[in-house]
């Protein structure tokens, strides 16, 4: 019985310190230790044993099991001790290795436009409200004095999506052709004061050129108040076009028609190139002509239940594709929207 208690001692440790896994290790241990080892069966015999042997074989049985934990113990720390540096080895960053660079996008040139100007208005206490790009053709032409008949409303002009029928509550829908129709449903929505700018696309069946397209944006505006006058609409005009072009700039006001404006007006600012005596960015005008304005029409108003004894209002439009094509020298409209990053990434 010494002998085998010897061969398991020496076979165990052999196996223990060759196990080279968590899994191949307690395989060894069951082996021999476990309730059906191979140590645990030798002392089952140890009833057979003259009586004063059995401390001694007792004895030596605890040493080897002692032993035999102790081994599996230290190897089970070894091994876990090697996961960890692999684990280390294979994990390690190498701080030295140039990173690499995110590219940054640009802002689109009709974006740095129209974020620029909504400051300049925001700042001066107005609110954007944003809306649907389609439209009821009530919204879009009826509630802005824009009656039948009016080239506007054809259908060579306009892109209509249903036609509506004779039912005034069936109104034809189409694509907004000015960005006014969200300001109908602002002052139907809420009482004055009214101070807000819509910025959006708008939709015009032009064949696309150099200077036209189908698609293009527009940055309008409304004010409406009581005792809101013609020198609202041009102080505050004024001071938006020295925002944008210098505090030194001049413009003029030309009377001008719109259906949803009376009086109306047209905006020039002086040329800043040539200072008003002629080049070839005004085409020898000495005026570049920026946006059309004008005391928002009795009609208008009252047909979004504003009482016109009380309230009065101004109202602005300025076509955005323009002034971004002025700003960055931009020769053709359609690379505003071909999005050729080799443009793109002008801005
Ligand atoms: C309401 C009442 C009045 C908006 C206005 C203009 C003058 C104008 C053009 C500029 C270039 C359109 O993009 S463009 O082709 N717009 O000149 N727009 S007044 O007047 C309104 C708007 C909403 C309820």
């Amino acid at each position: 019985m010494r002998e085998q208690l010897a061969n398991i001692r020496q076979e165990a440790l052999k196996a223990i310190r060759s196990a080279n896994a968590a899994a191949a290790l307690d395989q060894v241990r069951v082996q021999y230790l476990g309730k059906k080892g191979e140590l645990t069966a030798v002392l089952k015999q140890m009833g057979k044993l003259p009586a004063e042997e059995r401390p001694v074989i007792g004895q030596m049985a605890n040493e080897v099991r002692e032993a035999l934990t102790n081994a599996i113990a230290e190897q089970s720390k070894a091994l876990a001790e090697t996961a960890l540096n692999l684990k280390l080895a294979a994990e390690t960053v190498d701080v030295t290795i140039p990173g690499q660079r995110t590219a940054l996008g640009h802002k689109h040139p009709l974006s740095i436009v129209i974020d620029e100007i909504t400051d300049i208005f925001t700042g001066m206490g107005f609110q954007v409200a944003e809306g649907p790009e389609i439209e009821l053709a009530e919204y879009n032409f009826t509630k802005l004095n824009t009656e039948e008949g009016h080239p506007g409303r054809e259908w060579t002009d306009t892109f209509y999506i249903s036609a509506g029928g004779d039912d005034p509550k069936n109104d034809a829908v189409l694509l907004r052709s000015q960005t006014s129709p969200m300001q109908v449903r602002v002052m139907e929505q809420q009482k004055p004061p009214i101070r807000i700018i819509a910025p959006g696309r708008v939709f015009r069946k032009d064949e696309a050129d150099a200077t036209h397209s189908p698609m293009f944006h527009q940055i309008e505006g409304l004010v409406v108040d009581k005792g809101i006058t013609m020198a609202d609409l041009k102080g505050t005009l004024n001071e938006v076009i020295r925002a944008l072009y210098g505090p030194d700039s001049k413009t003029r006001f030309r009377p001008h028609h719109f259906p949803f404006t009376e009086p109306s007006c047209e905006v020039d600012v002086q040329c800043v190139e040539c200072g008003g005596k002629g080049c070839s960015v005004c085409k020898g005008e000495g005026w570049i002509e920026i946006l059309g304005a004008g005391m928002v029409h009795p009609k208008v108003l009252e047909g979004c239940g504003i009482d016109t004894e009380v309230y009065s209002g101004w109202a602005f439009g300025m076509g955005v594709e323009r002034l971004a094509m002025r700003r960055f020298g931009i020769k053709d409209l359609r690379l505003i929207f071909e999005n050729d990053v080799r443009f793109l990434e002008q801005f």
